[in-house]
């Protein structure tokens, strides 16, 4: 692997147009770390846009200055995002105007044979898509880059789950979303957005325990699966959290709560609307409440703090508006998670 070169490069500067993410001349041969960008929407039931997230997050992510304050120089290993792979774009055009119909009727669809059809093949689209960002996290994992999925809806990182987990068995995903995405088949599609969770648990058995931080908006059904999981699922509901900081416990003992149950290798999978949706007004199903920004990077930081490593993440649901603000909030996280991931590895 070519190393990314900091000779001639002045991470005081400002970023130029034709750069990389975060301004880096750095390309994915060269890069530490890869981003793969999944513009991918197909089951979004609310409001669209975020398949234009990662060219979004791509923009905003010149402005992000390099120097960290916590993590220092995340930059210097080199950051990529590679180019989203064509056909995904075709397949999820396809398989936004086939899943259109089925939504509208809320995937009521029985002795619909033309909907019926239609849902074959948008699951089928689903799996497809899974395969392919599977095959890819795997070339750069076996490689020894530090991979990150940037969607997209919440089923983007599936197969990037699958194959980090089968790197590290015994893995726990430390999850900040305002839902739980446990439903099964949610509107009958199986890789909704809606059901990534639900999807990794019973599909990955490499992944040891699920930890969930924000989740305010979930359905009777999600929370039987919960209590059903016997401790493999951990819910940190916003309102409890919300409360015990109302009644005096601080952020920092709570985020040493939520770790503590995390396993040593944590993958993190990063929904943007599980934080405040100020910090998201255009994510695709907004829910008031959630976690302010300064709070969902002390939680990330009290991973890394504890002595527990971070082998992956992903960014979700990150939807642009008429300004840059989701995609600078997006950017910004995603340093984040980069940078603690890359002091875990030292
Ligand atoms: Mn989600």
């Amino acid at each position: 692997m070519a190393r990314f070169d900091l000779e001639g490069f002045d991470p005081n500067a400002a970023a130029l147009e034709d750069t990389g993410i975060f301004g880096l001349p750095c390309s994915a041969e060269e890069a530490g770390v890869v981003l793969l960008p999944v513009p991918w929407e197909v089951t979004t039931s609310y409001r669209p846009g975020t398949a234009r997230g990662p060219a979004a997050i791509l923009e905003a992510s010149r402005q992000v200055d390099l120097y960290d304050v916590e993590t220092g120089r995340p930059y210097r290993l080199g950051i990529a995002m590679v180019d989203p792979w064509p056909d995904v774009r075709v397949w999820n055009a396809e398989g936004r105007a086939l899943a259109e119909p089925i939504i509208e009727a809320g995937g009521a669809i029985e002795g619909r044979p033309e909907l019926e059809a239609a849902l074959a093949r948008v699951n089928l689209l689903g799996e497809r898509l899974n395969e392919r960002v599977r095959a890819e996290t795997e070339r750069w994992l076996a490689d020894g880059r530090l991979v990150g999925v940037v969607g997209g809806d919440h089923s983007t990182p599936f197969g990037a789950i699958q194959a980090i987990a089968a790197a590290h068995p015994g893995l726990g995903i430390l999850h900040i979303d305002a839902h739980a995405d446990l439903r099964e088949a949610y509107e009958g599609f199986t890789w909704s957005h809606a059901s990534i969770m639900h999807n990794v648990m019973t599909r990955v058995p490499d992944v040891a325990r699920l930890v969930q931080v924000g989740i305010r908006d979930l359905c009777e059904a999600e929370v039987d699966a919960i209590k059903g999981s016997r401790g493999r699922i951990v819910t940190f509901y916003d309102t409890e959290t919300k409360t015990r900081g109302f009644a005096g416990q601080g952020w920092a003992g709570q985020c040493e709560r939520m770790v503590e149950a995390l396993p040593e290798e944590v993958y993190i999978s990063f929904d943007i609307d599980g934080l405040d949706p100020t910090l998201c007004p255009n994510t695709g199903t907004p829910v008031p409440g959630g976690l302010d920004y300064a709070q969902a990077v002390m939680l990330i930081g009290t991973v890394v703090r504890s002595g527990r490593r971070i082998v992956g993440f992903d960014l979700n649901e990150v939807a642009p508006g008429d300004d840059e603000w989701d995609a600078n909030v997006g950017a910004r996280i995603l340093y984040k998670m980069i940078g603690w991931a890359l002091a875990s590895r030292e």
